[in-house]
C-alpha cells in the first residue's frame, strides 16, 4: 500500500468526467487500498479517485469517528433522495475552504463493490452529504459550484 498525492484546485483534471470501471482486477484493488490509506492519513471522510489523479468512477468513504464505517463505491449512482439539509462542506482538494451547500437529507446509492457485486447504501446527515460530494467529483463538480447563496429568493 502507498499514500497517493492529492490533486488540488487549479489542476484541470478535477473538472473532467471520470469513466466507469470495467475490470475488477488487482490494479483496482491496489487503487482502493491506496485511496483508503490516503483518506485516513488526510483525515478525510471521503475520497474520489480523480483526487489522486485517476479518472475512474471509484470512491472510498468513512463518515464514522472510529473507522467502522468504511465503504468502497465503484460506478456509484444516486437512486433516491429525500428532503434537504444546508450544512458545512469541505474538500481535501480545496484546502482551508469550507462553505454551506444544499444537499438532500437522505440519500440512497447503488454501487459495485471491489468484486463487481451491486450493493445499496443509505445515508443521512454527513454521510448523505458525502455521497453527493463524492459522486459530484466523478462528474467534475466541486462543492464550490453548489454553495448556498447568502440570500435566497422565492423566484426559483
Ligand atoms: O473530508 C471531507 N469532509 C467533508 C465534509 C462535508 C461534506 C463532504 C466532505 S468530503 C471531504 C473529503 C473530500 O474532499 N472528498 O472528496
Ligand atoms: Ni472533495
Amino acid at each position: 500500500m502507498a499514500l497517493r498525492k492529492i490533486v488540488e484546485v487549479g489542476d484541470p483534471i478535477l473538472r473532467k468526467k471520470s469513466r466507469p470501471v470495467e475490470k475488477f482486477d488487482e490494479r483496482l484493488h491496489t487503487l482502493l487500498d491506496d485511496m483508503r490509506e490516503t483518506m485516513y492519513e488526510q483525515n478525510g471522510v471521503g475520497l474520489a479517485a480523480v483526487q489522486v489523479g485517476v479518472l475512474r468512477r471509484v470512491v472510498v468513504m468513512d463518515c464514522s469517528t472510529d473507522k467502522s464505517g468504511y465503504l468502497e463505491l465503484i460506478n456509484p449512482e444516486i437512486i433516491e433522495t429525500e428532503g434537504e439539509q444546508c450544512e458545512q462542506e469541505g474538500c481535501l482538494s480545496l484546502p482551508g475552504k469550507t462553505g454551506i451547500t444544499k444537499r438532500p437529507a437522505e440519500v440512497k446509492v447503488k454501487a459495485l463493490d471491489r468484486n463487481g457485486n451491486w450493493c445499496v447504501y443509505k445515508g443521512t446527515e454527513l454521510k448523505a452529504r458525502c455521497f453527493c460530494h463524492e459522486i459530484d467529483h466523478l462528474d467534475g463538480i466541486l462543492f464550490t459550484d453548489r454553495l448556498k447563496p447568502a440570500i435566497e429568493t422565492d423566484l426559483g
